[in-house]
């Protein structure tokens, strides 16, 4: 049947109007249905291993866009409804985004499903229906403001499933209820799924607040998505879901291998479990337990979990590596304890390292080291992370299993990080070198032979420039702020995080702000623009925020910085936001303190939009470097090794921020937060707090990197005035970022770790 001729039959049943009379609410809602039912024709794949891609996040964002893409019927869409005097843009507009995922772990999850379903493997995704997506931010009096993300409306993209399974606690027993969300493959007529279990009686939303009842689990165990480990209220409600989330997945497989026609003793031959950081660890002891109910001896059961479950790091921060009190499990799953106990004393016969121990000396469970002795694969996420899991974090693991040790660094999907939110550039690239990157993405190096064609750079030029003037108009609608798209557009865009910097960032914003005052003003003027939500009680996060939006507030009405200088940030950044962003971004922030950032993705994202990076030796910045030349990016700041030295207290050169406070230039950036100029905007005790915090403390030594961040970015952003060497710049970034499409890094996976076919 015609599209037309499908979309106006669904029009007509559910709002009995003809497309031409419906407006985007209905027309998105129309378009959903056709979408899902195209979707759900298609057959999963089917080969001897499937993969179980365990997370308690999955940062989708919206998908019409990308399902229509994946589906093939996007141009088709789009001319249909402009047939009709309508604009696809304007009806994905009505689209929730569902936010269920915090930043890079959650995200790099929803793009992994999108390659796997992409490459043809067969590999479905496992996590919770959260009802409150990641809290929506406002900004009020130069502060940030939590609300609800009730995401989840009548028509929405789960598909009920009829499966469901009874998940024992040890006070009650729940019913975990499947949902569904498809995942179409953009190459091959097939369908991967998102497996999303939800409680059987969910609350219902309250009137107001966020707020809710922690204990009342049967009602709430997914109500909420935890606002990251800086978070500390309800840590025991989320005990609970992760064993509701592993107990529901590890019965879903056992389901599917018995559907499949094999038996439990064969699990290994047939299952792979990706572990998506230690929040869904306690698949582990499910399984082994569930294999012993089907029969299986205690050593079977460990045999065949240890092939099949795989375990990926995303941390080297201490205080985010999960640690549950044992009497936390003895009250959610009781039926667990024995089973760890027996891990544990297993692991003590292999080495009696009291660093290697599951269970340790406070009856504190180590969850990390539950997934590296029993899994068969432990990896970093990015080259240098992996190093330093190696020697440093995981040593005393790497000396015990060697072999189970490798780098897979991370990747994110070209189809919905270029394609569909830059078909401008896309167009442009098609243009140079055809349209086979698509599948074969490491041929964006082909636009190299381009490098000193006239014609492409300005091509190049006038697409950013298009992107940054579509961001201008969007920020202007939805937040009255207007911005110069001539200026340099400098974006750092990523959760708040003190490790990610970007309170050094702000002392950049004072220090350009100082110099213009003294009528010193820069090459061109810049625009610095931050997107971040700080998890709700993180308390310096915040006052990070606030010192940017009083900085922001400052400048705005300052008519002698305001033309030279300007601060923007994005209230309630989110997927939908990033799209908007990166094609626009001229210079992408990756200033972490070295050897902190596992590896971002946002840098990789960036860098395939054309923007230049500017960052330390951290995470995947440093591949980054190694593919672009150092001509091709902008590189500064203490290296891991020397950052590592500095926190090791037998190293006896420990950082002290003062040493570094103390030097005439830092010390007047970092007192401004106490001048009276930002005390008249700012909450003077936040400002002060943070100043302290700087001064006295400065866990993620931004001082310690701060006076060569501005002399390189001073460095980038005269550079940028030579128009042509600089999108000859931006020309290399797009042609090296295949190396990072998700696709390359799912067939590593694949061809290192699952083995699928
Ligand atoms: C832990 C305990 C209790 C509650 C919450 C948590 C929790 C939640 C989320 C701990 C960590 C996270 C998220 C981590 C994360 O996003 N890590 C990022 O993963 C990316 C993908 O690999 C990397 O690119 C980033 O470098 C890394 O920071």
């Amino acid at each position: 049947m015609e599209l037309r001729e499908q979309l106006t039959r669904i029009t007509q049943k559910r709002f009995a109007l003809p497309p031409e009379k419906c407006g985007s609410r209905e027309l998105y809602t129309a378009l959903l249905e056709l979408t899902q039912r195209l979707t759900e024709e298609r057959p999963a794949p089917a080969v001897a291993r499937k993969l179980y891609y365990f997370s308690a996040e999955f940062l989708m964002g919206k998908l019409l866009d990308n399902n229509l893409l994946a589906l093939g019927i996007h141009s088709q869409v789009k001319e249909l409804l402009a047939s009709m005097g309508k604009d696809l843009g304007q009806v994905e507009e009505a689209e929730p985004e569902p936010s269920l995922g915090n930043g890079g772990l959650g995200r790099l999850a929803a793009c992994f499903l999108d390659s796997i379903a992409a490459l043809g493997l067969q590999g479905d995704g496992v996590g919770l229906n959260y009802h409150y997506g990641l809290f929506r931010q406002r900004f009020a009096e130069n502060k940030q403001l939590e609300t609800p993300d009730l995401w989840l409306e009548d028509d929405s993209w789960l598909i009920p499933t009829g499966t469901s399974f009874m998940v024992p606690f040890g006070d009650l027993e729940l019913k975990a209820v499947l949902w569904d969300i498809a995942i179409p493959s953009a190459y091959c007529d097939r369908a991967n799924r998102l497996h999303l279990f939800d409680v059987e009686d969910p609350a219902q939303p309250p009137a107001s607040g966020i707020g809710f009842d922690k204990t009342d689990i049967r009602h709430h165990l997914t109500s909420f998505l935890y606002p990251d480990d800086s978070d500390e209220t309800g840590r025991l409600l989320r005990v609970y879901q992760q064993y509701f989330m592993v107990s529901a997945g590890a019965q879903l497989i056992l389901k599917e291998l018995e559907e499949r026609g094999y038996e439990p003793n064969e699990l290994a031959d047939h299952a792979a479990v990706q572990i998506n950081d230690t929040h869904p660890s306690m698949v582990i002891p499910e399984l082994i337990r569930l294999l012993v109910e089907k029969g299986l001896s205690m050593d079977e059961a460990i045999s065949q979990v240890s092939r099949t479950c795989a375990y990926t790091n995303h941390t080297i921060l201490a205080e985010a590596l999960e640690k549950w009190p044992l009497e936390f499990i003895e009250q959610v799953a009781p039926q667990l304890v024995p089973i760890i106990r027996e891990l544990d004393r297993r692991a003590r016969k292999i080495s009696d390292d009291p660093a290697v121990a599951i269970v340790d000396e406070n009856d504190l469970v180590h969850m990390a080291h539950m997934d590296i002795h029993y899994g068969y694969s432990v990896n970093g996420v990015a080259a240098l992370h992996t190093e330093i899991l190696k020697k440093a974090e995981l040593k005393a693991f790497y000396s015990l299993y060697p072999e189970k040790f490798n780098n897979k660094t991370n990747g994110v999907t070209l189809r919905r990080w270029l394609e569909a939110c830059n078909p401008e550039l896309t167009a442009l690239i098609d243009g140079c070198i055809g349209t086979d990157w698509r599948q074969r993405p490491e041929k964006l190096e082909g636009l190299l032979a381009f490098k000193n064609d006239g014609q492409v750079l300005r091509k190049l030029l006038a697409v950013k420039q298009g992107a940054k003037e579509r961001f201008c108009a969007r920020l202007k609608e939805t937040q009255g702020v207007t911005l110069d798209p001539q200026s340099i557009f400098d974006v750092q865009i990523k959760r708040l995080h003190e490790y990610k910097r970007q309170q050094m960032n702000a002392l950049y914003v004072i220090d350009k702000y100082l110099e213009i005052k003294a009528g010193r003003m820069p090459e061109r003027p810049v625009t610095v623009i931050f997107g971040a939500k700080a998890a709700p009680a993180y308390v310096m996060a915040k006052h990070i925020i606030h010192l940017i939006l009083c900085l922001q507030k400052l400048i705005e009405n300052d008519p002698q910085v305001r033309p030279w200088l300007r601060v923007a940030m994005v209230e309630n950044y989110n997927v939908t936001w990033a799209e908007r962003l990166i094609p626009a971004a001229d210079i992408s922030e990756q200033i972490s303190l070295a050897s902190k950032e596992a590896s971002g993705t946002g840098n990789m994202k960036l860098m395939a939009n054309g923007a230049v990076t500017l960052g330390t030796l951290d995470g995947a910045n440093v591949e980054i470097a190694e593919l672009v030349g150092p001509e091709n990016i902008f590189t500064f700041g203490a290296h891991s090794d020397r950052v590592i030295h500095l926190y090791d207290s037998k190293g006896g050169e420990r950082y002290r921020a003062l040493d570094y406070y103390h030097t005439p230039k830092v010390e007047r950036l970092v007192d401004f937060l106490l001048s009276p100029e930002l005390l008249e905007i700012g909450d003077p005790k936040d400002l002060a707090a943070l100043w302290r915090d700087i001064k006295g403390k400065d866990w993620f030594m931004a001082l310690l990197d701060l006076e060569e961040y501005i002399a390189v970015k001073d460095q980038a952003v005269r550079q940028y005035a030579g128009r042509d060497a600089w999108a000859g710049k931006m020309l290399v970034n797009i042609a090296k970022a295949g190396y990072f499409s998700s696709d390359r890094t799912i067939r590593q996976y694949n061809e290192d770790i699952w083995h699928l076919s």
